[in-house]
């Protein structure tokens, strides 16, 4: 399509006459093609939508924070026992499925969130968990709300983290009295294939002795984090040496909290070594043809953190 310049009256600054605009200042006169802006506004629009789902995505992903407070429980018109399938996401290793479910009354303890909090044991000594789903996830941060339930000493609750499949870990015990509810938190790791993770809450002792009177629960709250991978703490910390190198090379990331794999390519691309590493590695280079070669650093998800370069004489 030509661009071609229509007459415009002065003093007039914008004017858009059939597929054209022109726009005009004290010296100049510009022509645009209609065409062309559309085409320019089209690629805008898909700018700021590609942004705005961007932001949006990370903050679901990476912000992703899932709430357990027991606000949802099913027909609850006072505080008793419910069966596990009333109260969505928790279960109990109870014989009786029976989950007791407390709410806001007068006069009576009040909900850390909500209306609506649980205490540990209904009728027997038993434990309440919830599986989360927690694939791709490298981190989580728990937090829960906790107080005993009458005065005079303390409750003690301990949590246990791990994947459903496996035997659970204790992250800790919990004590608290009940003069307000407390608030902990703790930062779990998700292991390298884990797809779910259940987190179980047990009373261990009670003010009155009886572990199925004590140990209120609330607000447990469940956050995405992220790993602390940052380039530069990787940069720091990977070394590859010597170079050039002729027999053995050694791959040092000076970690050994974290496991990684590392990965050689020749100057094809073609991957000539794939390896698991913690810390440290020396790798037997001398059957490799000479010439350059590219080491790449993945963390436990396969993400490729950091990449260098040798060259095998
Ligand atoms: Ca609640
Ligand atoms: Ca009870």
């Amino acid at each position: 399509m030509s661009t071609q310049c229509f007459e415009i009256p002065n003093k007039v600054p914008l004017t858009p006459k059939k597929d054209r605009i022109v726009l005009e200042n004290e010296k100049n006169i510009s022509c645009f093609s209609l065409e062309a802006i559309f085409e320019e506004y089209k690629l805008l629009k898909m700018k700021i939508l590609i942004f705005l789902t961007c932001t949006v995505f990370c903050q679901t992903i990476i912000g992703q924070s899932f709430k357990f407070g027991f606000e949802d429980v099913y027909d609850l018109k006072d505080i008793g026992f419910k069966f596990e399938e009333d109260v969505p996401n928790w279960h109990t290793t109870a014989s009786d499925q029976m989950i007791e479910v407390w709410m806001n009354k007068p006069n009576l303890t009040q909900a850390s969130e909500g209306e609506c909090f649980v205490e540990l044991n209904a009728s027997e000594n038993a434990a309440l968990f919830i599986d989360v789903d927690v694939k791709d996830f490298d981190k989580l941060r728990l937090s829960f709300d906790h107080r005993a339930r009458l005065f005079g000493g303390e409750d003690i609750m301990e949590v246990f983290v791990g994947d459903p499949s496996a035997i659970l870990e204790s992250i800790g015990l919990y004590t608290s009295d009940n003069f307000q509810w407390y608030t902990f938190e703790e930062e779990v790791s998700i292991l390298p294939n884990q797809t779910m993770m259940r987190i179980r809450f047990e009373a261990i002792s009670t003010v009155s002795g009886d572990p199925t009177v004590g140990n209120f629960l609330d607000n447990i709250q469940i956050t995405r984090l992220e790993n602390d991978f940052s380039t530069n703490e990787i940069a720091s910390s990977f070394n590859v040496y010597p170079n050039p190198v002729v027999d053995f090379l050694t791959v040092d990331i000076s970690d050994e909290k974290q496991k990684y794999r590392i990965q050689i390519q020749n100057e094809e691309g073609k991957i000539v070594l794939n390896k698991s590493i913690s810390d440290r590695a020396e790798i037997h280079v001398e059957p490799f043809p000479s010439g350059v070669y590219s080491v790449t650093l993945l963390n436990a998800k396969g993400k490729a953190v950091e990449t260098t370069s040798f060259f095998r004489i």
